[in-house]
């Protein structure tokens, strides 16, 4: 490890993270004329698409419109191949971004921030990398990202594995090949059912080591047409626009039946399912506009997928096992999968059921359970993350009075609109928790943070102001919103990552806010145009910067 450059640098503004957010953050701000600099952890920019690079990893929005649509021109040239992009096509798209808008200068790469801590008498946030390098701005910004915090479980023996370990959220960036090779795969999640048919593939043998079944609906991906694709440039417009009212961020996402499931017959519920199951897609939860508030309904939708199950699996006892049976259909993130059923009829795969037989440890030539102990050449971890608040607590974050960012949240995340806290002020978070985020389109979510928070920072400027913050009561009262429109629906059933049940010892809240995009992104609007409700804002007595920037333009819509 070499030792920076330590000396203080002053900026208008701080951002961590050079995903889609961090991106975006540095493009807009830079139009107001602001000093920024993105930190950055990676070696490259992309976020999310930076480190997740298993086999198989792609996204499960639509491509078209996991994009930006800031920029007219750069949504009308950049050609997506695929109906679901594939990780190294999302990286690309975002490295070309930063090229295109001329980013990459500002953007400090391999800087991994350690600590972010706000100094009450200078109104200014310091923000420590573990190299020491230190930057200084009134404004920080965290675009750190919902899925970024990965997580190994603490297997005993874990360190005595001869073989190759891996992290689907940490992959290697030179590949890995398991030709030849037995491997094991912990964990069916979305990463493990997407990299699980293509190890399958590749390697001699495969063991899936499998705790809870989840539910699978096939991708249906398919190369996109040139027709398609002109037809999207033409109506770009009305889809983003749909987009941004629509509960999910999708302007494509239409629900089928908006009178609910239990009102079909069994053979109008059957054919819808399998309507929604050729189309492929997450879409399958839009197949009723009840799936995720009534169980009954929820359960019309389970069974079918259970029966679709056992038609694919040919042996019924693997068949069984990967029978979902723990939570509603959808309350867990649903995944989307290509021929992830299938791969167990393969010869060479076998699943092993961790309910039947628990892992009991690691040993130097495999993995243990009640039942033996298999060898293994590698395994890969598919385990997950510490969602939406993992990378921020991995940061040492203080506000007012030294007070640190993990013991405010100590029971939970408490934010008002997922944007700001109480005690921390000028520290935004983009899809932060308590806003749509990990339950919508991610780049819909993103650009309607970043948007806000560009708008709040042109408003304070405007009006020589150098100080925002939630009030206590505005805090509470979103805190308390989010929580009854969560317990409205069925979400709160799933011992989800939603909830921060895969984490232990984390305090089991239902963290994104479910009352859908559109309604969020109007809330947010209004809060704004009525002069920030429930934020207190304020000018320090060192607001100089603030003074001579008053005249700066605000950014572009
Ligand atoms: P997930 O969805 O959190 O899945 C993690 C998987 O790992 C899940 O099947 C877990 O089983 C399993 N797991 C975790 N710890 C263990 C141990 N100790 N033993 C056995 N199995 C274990 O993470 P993903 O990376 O797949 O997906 C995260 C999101 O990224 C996804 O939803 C998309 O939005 C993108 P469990 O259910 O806890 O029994």
């Amino acid at each position: 490890m070499t030792m920076r450059d330590t000396k203080l640098r002053e900026l208008d503004a701080i951002v961590v993270g050079a995903g889609f957010s961090g991106l975006y953050l540095l493009h807009r701000m830079r139009t107001m004329g602001m000093r920024v600099k993105v930190l950055e952890a990676g070696s490259g920019v992309g976020g999310t698409w930076y480190w997740n690079r298993y086999p198989g990893a792609r996204c499960d929005s639509d491509s078209v419109e996991y994009s930006y649509s800031f920029d007219e021109d750069l949504q009308r040239e950049w050609r997506w191949s695929e109906r679901f992009a594939t990780q190294p096509e999302i990286l690309r798209y975002l490295e070309h971004v930063a090229e295109r808008f001329d980013l990459m200068r500002d953007v400090h790469l391999d800087t991994r921030v350690k600590s972010a801590v706000y100094d009450e008498a200078a109104n200014r946030w310091t923000v420590e990398s573990e190299l020491g390098e230190r930057f200084v701005a009134p404004f920080c910004i965290m675009a750190t990202g919902c899925l970024s915090s990965w997580r190994e479980p603490q297997i005993p023996g874990r360190e005595t594995f001869s073989g190759k370990t891996y992290h689907t959220g940490n992959w290697p960036h030179e590949g890995v090949d398991f030709t030849g090779k037995r491997v094991g795969v912990i964990g069916t999640g979305s990463s493990g059912i997407q990299s699980i048919p293509v190890i399958a593939e590749q390697a001699h043998r495969l063991y899936v080591y499998q705790r809870t079944p989840n539910f699978s609906v096939p991708a249906r991906n398919a190369p996109l047409t040139e027709e398609f694709q002109s037809q999207v440039r033409e109506t770009y417009g009305a889809l983003r626009q749909k987009a941004r009212k629509s509960t999910g961020g999708l302007g494509s996402f239409e629900v089928y039946g908006v009178n609910g499931a239990l009102k079909d017959t069994e053979e109008q519920r059957s054919a819808a399912y399998e309507n929604a199951w050729a189309k492929g897609g997450a879409a399958f939860l839009g197949t009723y506009g009840d799936l995720l508030v009534d169980d009954g309904a929820n359960k019309t939708a389970r069974d079918f997928v259970h029966r679709k199950i056992r038609e694919i699996v040919k042996d019924p006892k693997t068949a069984d096992a990967l029978l979902p049976d723990d939570h509603p259909l959808g309350t867990k993130r649903i995944c989307v999968d290509t021929d992830y059923y299938a791969t167990y009829n393969r010869p060479n795969v076998t699943l092993v059921n961790l309910r039947e037989a628990p892992i009991e440890g690691i040993t130097a030539k495999g993995i243990r359970t009640k039942d033996g102990e298999i060898e293994l050449d590698a395994i890969v971890f598919a385990t997950g993350f510490d969602a939406m608040t993992g990378a921020l607590s991995r940061i040492d974050i203080r506000g007012r009075g030294g007070e640190t960012l993990t013991d405010k949240w100590e029971h939970g995340p408490r934010t008002y609109l997922g944007l700001m806290c109480a005690g921390f002020p000028n520290l935004f978070t983009v899809t932060g928790p308590g806003s749509p985020s990990v339950l919508s389109n991610m780049t819909t979510s993103i650009e309607q943070h970043v948007e806000w928070i560009t708008d709040c920072l042109a408003h304070l400027r405007s009006r020589g102001l150098d100080r925002i913050e939630p009030t206590r009561e505005a805090e509470n009262g979103w805190v308390d919103h989010v929580n009854e429109v969560a317990h409205m629906t069925l979400y709160p059933k799933a011992a989800s990552w939603y909830v921060g049940a895969n984490i232990p010892g984390k305090p089991r809240v239902f963290m994104p806010y479910v009352g859908g995009v559109g309604a969020y992104r109007e809330k947010c609007t209004q809060i704004a145009a009525d002069g920030y409700t429930g934020f207190a804002l304020d000018r320090t007595r060192d607001a100089p910067r603030a003074e001579q920037a008053a005249s700066a333009s605000a950014p572009p819509k």
